[in-house]
Parts: C-alpha cells; sequence; structure tokens
C-alpha cells in the first residue's frame, strides 16, 4: 500500500510543475495526518486567534466585491502555527512533501514561512489577483509555495484559481504600498477579462505552486470552513532580495547541506 510516507511526484506532474507553473498532488496527506492537524489548528485558532479579520484590506475590494460588500468579509489568518502545535513543526519534516519539494527545486531545501488562510462559511474573504513573489522577494526562481488543505476545497468554497504558465512572466509590478497588501492592477489583470482555471481540491491534498504564478480565489460562499495552510521553501543558496550577502540567513533546512556564500564565517565571541 502506498502511504503519504512514500508519496513520490509523478514525472507528469514534475512537468506540470515547470510548464504550467502548479499542481495538484491528491491525497499527499492521508486522513489521520488531515484529522490531527485539522483538530490541532482548531486548537491553535481558539486559544489565540481574537481578531475580527476582513482579510486583507485595500482597494482592490471595489473590484472584486459587490457595492456595500466589501468590507463585509471574514477571515482567519495565522502565521507559524508551529510555535503552537508539535504536528505542525513534523509538518515541515513530512516525507512526502519534503520528496515532493526536492524533485521541484533540487535538494538543497529551506523553509521560509507557514500561513493558515482560512475562509469562514458564506462570507469567506476572497483574494486579488497576484503573485506570492512581492511578499517575499528572493533573488531567484527556485521558491516554491505549498497549499496544504485541511478541508475540502470545492468550487463554492472559492478554491485557488490559476494562471497556467503565467509564472514564465517573472516578477510583476503590484500596486503597493502602506493601505494594501500587493495585488496586480484591477485594469490588466481582473477576473473579467483575464482567463484562469480553478483548482478545487480535497481535504489532504497539496497545490504546489510557484510564487511567481498569478492566482487568486474567490469568496467562500459554501456552508463550510475552507483552511488551507501555504508552507513556502526555497532552494537553499537564495536570499531575500536587499538581504546584505555577508550576514547569515538562517531557517530551518528541511532538506539538504547549505553551502555558505558571502557571509562571513561563524566565530565563537
Ligand atoms: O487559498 C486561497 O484562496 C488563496 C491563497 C493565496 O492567494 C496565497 O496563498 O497567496
Amino acid at each position: 500500500m502506498t502511504t503519504s510516507r512514500d508519496f513520490q511526484l509523478s514525472p507528469t506532474q514534475i512537468d506540470q510543475y515547470h510548464s504550467d507553473g502548479y499542481f495538484k498532488a491528491e491525497g499527499l496527506f492521508d486522513s489521520d495526518e488531515v484529522k490531527e492537524l485539522g483538530d490541532e489548528m482548531n486548537g491553535i485558532i481558539d486559544e489565540w486567534w481574537g481578531e475580527d479579520s476582513i482579510g486583507w484590506r485595500g482597494p482592490w475590494r471595489d473590484h472584486y466585491l459587490p457595492e456595500g460588500q466589501q468590507q463585509e468579509t471574514r477571515a482567519v489568518f495565522l502565521s507559524n502555527p508551529q510555535y503552537y502545535s508539535a504536528a505542525w513543526g513534523r509538518v515541515l519534516f513530512h516525507q512526502g512533501l519534503n520528496d515532493s519539494v526536492r524533485a521541484l527545486i533540487g535538494s538543497a531545501v529551506q523553509w521560509h514561512h507557514s500561513v493558515l488562510h482560512a475562509k469562514p462559511p458564506e462570507r469567506g474573504t476572497p483574494f486579488p489577483m497576484h503573485q506570492d513573489y512581492p511578499f517575499y522577494p528572493h533573488d531567484g526562481p527556485h521558491f516554491v509555495d505549498c497549499l496544504v488543505h485541511l478541508d475540502d476545497a470545492p468550487l463554492a468554497s472559492g478554491c485557488l484559481r490559476v494562471l497556467p504558465g503565467s509564472h514564465k512572466q517573472g516578477p510583476l509590478e503590484h500596486i503597493e504600498g502602506e493601505h494594501t497588501r500587493p495585488y496586480l492592477p484591477p485594469d490588466l489583470y481582473h477576473p473579467s477579462i483575464t482567463e484562469s482555471l480553478p483548482v478545487p481540491a480535497k481535504a489532504g491534498d497539496v497545490i504546489f505552486f510557484s510564487y511567481y504564478l498569478i492566482h487568486w480565489s474567490e469568496q467562500n460562499q459554501s456552508d463550510s470552513w475552507r483552511r488551507s495552510v501555504r508552507i513556502g521553501f526555497h532552494a537553499a543558496d537564495m536570499r531575500p532580495v536587499g538581504h546584505n550577502p555577508t550576514t547569515p540567513y538562517h531557517k530551518f533546512m528541511i532538506d539538504g547541506v547549505k553551502k555558505r556564500g558571502e557571509e562571513a564565517k561563524l566565530t565563537y565571541k
């Protein structure tokens, strides 16, 4: 029997990642793993989440939501679940996830972030068209985001929607500023003029996508929660744009060994 522990990407999936910028791995987390992670996530939310949030703020809302409903959405966004739950810490080293990431971006892999995006029933927030690159720009293309689904995400739940092949354009100019999270200019990229492909998923599925891929999602209009956790990994020789190259940039290595670049050697003072 194949379990999620010895999950292996097929050559077709790897090709799809490179040609389309994304693919979905079905059942990468088995039902026991999904249950444990989902229960612990609910515990974290109950214990730690206090804010009644609408989700990303910004003028994009005028272009994506009907008049009068622009501020009426709801979201639970929570970073770094591994700070609250050991099960979420173990996920960073999940065999199937690590093997998949290694097949996509090489053998020395550094973890970057984990963040829950939960869309409550009926008015869970939409996301505007964007790339993830402007949120955490790095100096190379080998950055993969992994959307781990804790719930089924059918069309009505506001599943991820992608523009296949759009990652090949590299970083695009976004509208950015104090007043908003980065989003693509709606006169150039908007669901009314830009075709996109929905990627519905089941709990336990993981969608892998390049941080250059344009994606977005609609409101959750279903009567169920849609919880997913995005975990970002990149090749260990990449650094954040603007980072002082002589200063170490350290986060967990989840695969392989990190080589020193221009960083000063470590000493004990
Ligand atoms: O999960 C979604 O609905 C959108 C997620 C997204 O845009 C992101 O993780 O950057």
